[in-house]
């Protein structure tokens, strides 16, 4: 047997205290004390103590399979939207509460409607665009109905004359209604496991195009207080990789209890610290702004190695383990690093496999109370934090995972170099290495 003692453990509970005090509304009232940017209800230009009357809505959900990290990608576009309907409105974002994850799989603990401020900063998000918790827009609107629901489809006929255009338009259903009506009329489906919930009209629509397309339609086509797009990850960023998605991908900030645990664990184990890494973090996101190459990252090399999905089709841009660890040990070398930190969702066979040819690695393990605390989605979180503090990363082929460790090492400084790598598969004796997206202030 391998030595395995030099795996570690860590202990979240520490932390209990932290997480407790996430409270979204608590979060908004204390935006509101310092009078800064918004809170639902009230455009920036309207008086604090204003009727929340002409308030309108936008909820929104995405195809069941995806991803949390792929989310986070949609997040921003409905972002995008949002700006652009606050031009002609007072429009609040609502956030779909998380749950229900193919990938989260950790049995025996509770993972629906969880609420954002478990996973990021409530208010951090509140300085780009105002957003409430889905719990908040129920309180506010005055009950747990949706007005409007728009499923968007593409258009059955699919490209006309192959020429793309942008457009909008109402269409009979393309696949099965995944809503049905109730003896009231009222449509029940999927809302996040908030069973009471009830949409009042149901119908589709084909988008195709960038998310803002949707402003005009639903400034002109509904008076709907409270409307949703599900199926959100149809539209496409307003502008990828320009000025308002990092605007909003900067305002992602990780909750503070998962920063803390992953630098916590860093230091403990990693012999990592961010006055000494120069990755020291502002908890306002409009003030992080950094020179490239500034950040040095903890003495160690992180990497990210997914599998499950992405080895059983037998991908040929992803690496048997035995050429991942490979790959590792020479990275190693050559960075002369003597630690690895391993996010992975490898399973417990490969686990196990990993932990005797690399028994070095370090990795995040959760207790089964931290997990209850964290969640799947939390330690994944703190994965990507640690990864994304190293002095070297490397990580899998078109993974949005990786991809969203990427843009953390972008925020946090990092030379290019030293982030926009990944794994080739076995075959390959060379392969096409992440594109390098600059951040535009
Ligand atoms: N803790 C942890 N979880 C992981 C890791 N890699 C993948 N996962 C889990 O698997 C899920 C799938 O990976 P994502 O990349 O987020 O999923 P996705 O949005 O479907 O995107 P793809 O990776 O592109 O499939 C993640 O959301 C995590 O729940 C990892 O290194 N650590
Ligand atoms: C939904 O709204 C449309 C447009 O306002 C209307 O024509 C339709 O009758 C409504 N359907 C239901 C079930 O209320
Ligand atoms: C709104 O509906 C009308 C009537 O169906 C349609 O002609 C118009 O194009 C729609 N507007 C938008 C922005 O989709
Ligand atoms: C931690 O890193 C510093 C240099 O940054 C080094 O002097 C020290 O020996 C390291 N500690 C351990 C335990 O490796």
């Amino acid at each position: 047997m391998a030595d395995l003692g030099t795996l570690v453990r860590f202990s979240a509970l520490a932390f209990v205290a932290f997480s407790l005090r996430i409270d979204a509304t608590a979060a908004a009232r204390d935006d509101d004390d310092d009078g800064a940017a918004f809170r639902a209800g009230n455009s920036a230009a309207s008086p604090p103590a204003a009727t929340a009357k002409d308030v309108r809505y936008l909820l929104y959900d995405v195809n069941p399979p995806e991803g949390f990290n792929l989310r986070r990608d949609v997040y921003i576009r409905m972002a995008s939207l949002l700006k652009t309907l606050r031009k002609r409105g007072d429009w609040v974002l609502v956030l779909p509460p998380w749950g229900r994850l193919y990938h989260w799989q950790s049995p025996d603990i509770h993972q629906v409607r969880i609420p954002w401020g478990e996973f990021f900063s409530v208010t951090s998000l509140q300085a780009n665009v105002p957003v409430v918790e889905y719990d908040e827009f129920i309180a506010e609107s005055g009950g747990p109905f949706i007005d409007r629901i728009f499923v968007l489809q593409n258009y059955a006929e699919g490209w006309t004359d192959g020429k793309w255009e942008e457009k909008v338009d109402e269409r009979p259903c393309i696949e099965r209604l995944m809503y049905t009506k109730d003896k009231q009329n009222y449509y029940r489906g999927w809302f996040w496991g908030y069973d009471e919930t009830r949409g009042l009209n149901v119908s589709c629509l084909s988008a195709q195009g960038h998310a803002s397309i949707m402003a005009e339609f639903l400034q002109e086509n509904t008076t709907a207080t409270s409307v949703m797009l599900d199926r959100a990850e149809t539209l496409l960023h307003d502008h990828y990789a320009g000025k308002d998605y990092w605007d909003t991908r900067r305002s992602m900030v990780f909750a503070k209890h998962l920063r803390i645990i992953g630098d916590e664990f860093r230091a403990k184990y990693l012999n990592s610290t961010d006055e000494k890494d120069k990755t020291v973090y502002s908890e306002d996101w409009t003030r992080m702004r950094v020179k490239l190459g500034s950040a040095t990252g903890g003495p160690y090399l992180g990497v990210h190695l997914r599998r499950k999905d992405f080895i059983w089709g037998h991908r040929d841009d992803v690496p048997s383990l035995k050429g991942a660890v490979k790959k590792i040990q020479s990275l190693m070398k050559k960075h002369k690093l003597e630690q690895v930190f391993v996010a992975t969702d490898a399973d417990d066979e490969e686990l196990g496999q990993l932990k005797l040819m690399l028994p070095e690695m370090v990795r995040f393990e959760p207790t089964w109370e931290d997990l209850e605390l964290l969640k799947d989605g939390g330690v994944a979180i703190i994965d990507q934090w640690i990864c994304a503090h190293a002095r070297y990363f490397f990580g899998t082929s078109v993974s949005t995972f990786s991809f969203r460790i990427h843009e953390e090492r972008e925020i946090l400084g990092f030379d290019p170099k030293t982030t926009y790598n990944r794994f080739c598969g076995d075959s390959e004796a060379e392969c096409e290495q992440p594109t390098h997206w600059k951040i535009v202030y």
